[in-house]
């Protein structure tokens, strides 16, 4: 088993930064150094977590966390943050050539009673002539570098894209350190879960709706699928990229672009899921092709294994 391997010749999440980068022959450090200002705020949440802090406060400390480190790392332009309205643009002597869209502490309203959480993000490298515009933020997922998130949990664990497969890195409380634990994640082909808020189904379009009653009463024969929703959406992922299945946040009649949203929710999501070997669809288009118009925009998503998401991707076809 690879993570045997790294039992004692520790592979954290630095060194295994740093190794993929030594295979671009230009790359300069930037973004070994971005990353672990990320993994930095990252631990800083888990800890404040597991001190038990209440919502109001995490939310704003995580957010104020992130952005300090971001623009201390000197290697970011401009941040996006699902807590703050306005982009931030770094000042000049700030500045470098990274552009990051995160939601500091997704799902906190599931704090107060100790569910898992997590944070979210995204990295665009920006071109690095003239001065940064929302322009630069506003790009298809597909042009991102690297996406992960942070899951807060029994124990903390973070998840990688640099655009090379997906792995997984569990922090070690005594070293402080995030050790490889799951190399080249990949989801199975086909899952036996299904994952949504069934309450918001009076709503759904009719696509959904007839998937979502596929699941529970399939009529060719296979067995129906079981039901998980956590309601945090870091949770509900993770547990999809390992166990396979599909995490849908569907449009319904009172959201017609469904909750989540596209920077930093739909597209690190469906970068990772991509990078696993899996889908992920907007009920209209591959959800990395989707060009957002603005930062908080929302979208539509179904992700997952690939089997089942190619199931929804047919129900919406034979609707045009
Ligand atoms: P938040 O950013 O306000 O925390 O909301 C996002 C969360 C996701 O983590 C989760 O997938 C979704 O909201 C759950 O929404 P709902 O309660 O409508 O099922
Ligand atoms: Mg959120």
């Amino acid at each position: 088993h690879a993570a045997e391997a790294y039992r004692t010749d520790l592979m954290t999440i630095t060194r295994y930064v740093l190794n993929e980068q030594s295979k671009y022959p230009e790359s300069r450090g930037d973004f070994t150094i971005l990353l672990s200002n990320i993994v930095l705020g990252c631990k800083f949440v888990c800890t404040a977590v597991n001190k038990g802090e209440e919502q109001k406060k995490l939310d704003v400390l995580s957010n104020e966390v992130f952005v300090k480190a971001l623009v201390s790392s000197g290697r970011t332009c401009i941040l996006v943050s699902e807590e703050d309205e306005e982009a931030t643009f770094v000042e000049l002597s700030k500045r470098g050539r990274y552009a990051v869209v995160f939601d500091p502490l997704d799902g906190s309203s599931n704090i107060d009673c100790g569910v898992s959480i997590g944070t979210i993000f995204g990295i665009y490298l920006v071109n690095d002539n003239g001065e940064p515009t929302l322009d630069d933020v506003l790009q298809p997922g597909k042009n991102m570098l690297a996406a992960g998130y942070c899951m807060y949990g029994s124990s903390c664990t973070f998840v990688l894209s640099t655009g090379n497969g997906v792995n997984g890195f569990t922090l070690d409380p005594s070293l402080g350190e995030f050790i490889l634990t799951h190399p080249d994640i990949k989801i199975p082909k086909k899952g036996k879960i299904y994952s949504v808020n069934e309450g918001n189904a009076k709503n759904w379009d009719e696509p959904t709706t007839k998937y979502v009653e596929k699941c529970k009463f399939p009529k060719d024969g296979s067995s129906s699928k079981s039901l998980r929703y956590i309601g945090s959406m870091v949770a509900d992922v993770h547990r999809t990229l390992l166990y396979g299945g599909i995490f849908l946040y569907p449009a319904d009649k009172k959201s017609p672009n469904g909750k989540l949203r596209v920077l930093y929710e739909v597209f690190p999501m469906s970068f990772l899921m991509e990078q696993a070997g899996g889908q992920a669809y907007t009920g209209k288009q591959r959800a990395l092709d989707l060009v957002p118009e603005k930062i908080h925009e929302r979208s539509p998503i179904f992700l997952g294994s690939y089997d089942d998401v190619e199931e929804i991707k047919t129900l919406y076809a034979a609707e045009e």
